[in-house]
């Protein structure tokens, strides 16, 4: 167990433990009500305010929760309550879904450009405002998927969601602020802030990849200010990458020549790789370590092709004959989506998927695949593609890495039809 892990398992047996003294001392006084609370763990409700109770609790402290592929079906933007968290370092009091209102909150922008300056959320939200709908995932959401198990929180499958981002572009901010980047910037190099004495979270992204032209300091989400569980008052939001690089509660975003070398940059958030950019996981045996290193490995940078069967569920009954498998799929943003295949019978044959529709290029894209199915078991699999070719293994653990990142493997849903 690393440093870090270790001193986060530590807090999060201290949570527990105060946690069931209290629920312990609150049960005594109801007489406990026969329900035996000191057993239960801490429910998403109760571990950050707002969120769905149904919502799995995968660590309280710092605070790690995932969604279900049961509640991503239910809504076509994943609200507030039924967005996945996902905290390497809290910040102290913020753990709910309502605005963090913090006036004056300042952010330095800096580093190889021709002018550093500070501005504050107040003079940000005068600026022109752009919406972005993006899907935002965990670069270890589907971990619990790869055998050997990785280390790190056991996402399955409900580390993602959709959302739609409020903000203020970092291209139309810099031209505002009339300031040009120096021809030496290549990454954007982001620290969170440190109140209450928080550690520090720095993580940086290349210029190139992160399509720069969408990234945008973003203050609201969902149509309302940010919540403050998800980086409010403002947080970087760089769509089409995975979550790791969009900084929430952004104290400092500076243009750098290099990646950061904290620990957050490396040995955390990375897949081996052959040198370059945005370049496919370089296969590693099952269950060997590595030795993660800025030049032997890259971040968990574009989002890569992926696709989630909303419906059916694993394990469900359905009438038959005429049964709808739906889902969703996405990609980096880089290319469009083409086609979602379906077979129904192990992968001998597959038939696509009508897409009805996306949220924009960094949304998903939902499909539909009407299927005549008889009485019986069966299991789905879906597959997507994008115009670039990229496409899901079959076998997602073909990417088997030792940190358990970029699952993309077809996804299997048994289900009856009756
Ligand atoms: N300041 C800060 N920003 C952060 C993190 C963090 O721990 N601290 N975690 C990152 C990771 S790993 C992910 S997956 C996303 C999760 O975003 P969410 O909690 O809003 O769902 O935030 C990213 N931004
Ligand atoms: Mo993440």
């Amino acid at each position: 167990m690393d440093e870090q892990k270790k001193v986060s398992f530590e807090q999060a047996e201290m949570n527990r433990r105060a946690f069931l003294k209290k629920t312990a001392a609150a049960g005594a006084a109801v007489g406990m009500m026969g329900l035996g609370m000191a057993q239960q763990q801490p429910t998403a409700d109760q571990v950050v305010r707002g969120k769905n109770p149904k919502l799995v609790v995968l660590s309280s402290r710092p605070v790690v929760m995932e969604s279900t592929l049961e509640l991503l079906g239910t809504e076509r933007i994943t609200s507030k309550a039924n967005l996945f968290v996902r905290n390497n370092i809290d910040l102290p009091g913020l753990n709910t879904t309502e605005p963090n209102v913090q006036p004056g909150w300042v952010v330095e922008i800096g580093g190889l450009i021709s002018a550093p300056f500070r501005i504050t959320v107040e003079e940000l939200s005068r600026l022109p405002q752009t919406e972005v709908t993006s899907v935002l995932q965990c670069s270890g959401n589907g971990r619990a998927n790869f055998n050997p198990r990785p280390s790190g929180n056991p996402w399955t499958y409900g580390g993602v969601g959709q959302v739609t981002w409020r903000g203020v572009l970092l291209k139309t901010l810099l031209e505002a602020k009339e300031v040009k980047l120096n021809e030496n910037a290549r990454f954007i190099t982001m620290n969170a802030s440190t109140q209450g004495g928080a550690q520090p979270y720095e993580k940086s992204f290349p210029i190139s990849v992160l399509d720069y032209n969408s990234a945008m300091l973003a203050l609201g989400m969902n149509g309302e200010p940010l919540p403050a569980v998800h980086g409010g008052p403002v947080r970087l939001v760089a769509a089409g990458t995975f979550g790791t690089a969009n900084v929430k509660w952004l104290a400092k975003l500076e243009f750098t020549a290099s990646e950061s070398s904290g620990n957050e940059q490396v040995p955390r958030y990375r897949v081996p790789v052959l040198p370059g950019w945005n370049t496919p996981i370089l296969p590693t045996q099952p269950g060997s370590r590595y030795p993660y290193a800025l030049n032997n490995s890259r971040s968990n940078w574009g989002a890569n092709i992926n696709s989630f069967i909303l419906s059916p569920l694993a394990g469900s009954s359905v009438k038959g004959r005429l049964v709808e498998v739906r889902g969703v799929a996405w990609n980096d943003g880089l290319a469009p989506v083409e086609s979602v295949e379906v077979s129904v019978n192990g992968g001998t044959s597959w038939r696509k998927a009508i897409i009805e529709g996306n949220e924009g290029k960094f949304g998903w894209y939902r499909w539909v695949s009407p299927q005549l199915l008889a009485p019986g078991e069966y299991e789905v699999m879906a597959r997507a593609t994008d115009t670039l070719g990229r496409t899901q293994p079959l076998n997602g653990n073909v990417w088997w890495n030792e940190r358990g990142y970029e699952w993309n493997g077809v996804m299997r849903v048994k289900f009856k039809v009756t």
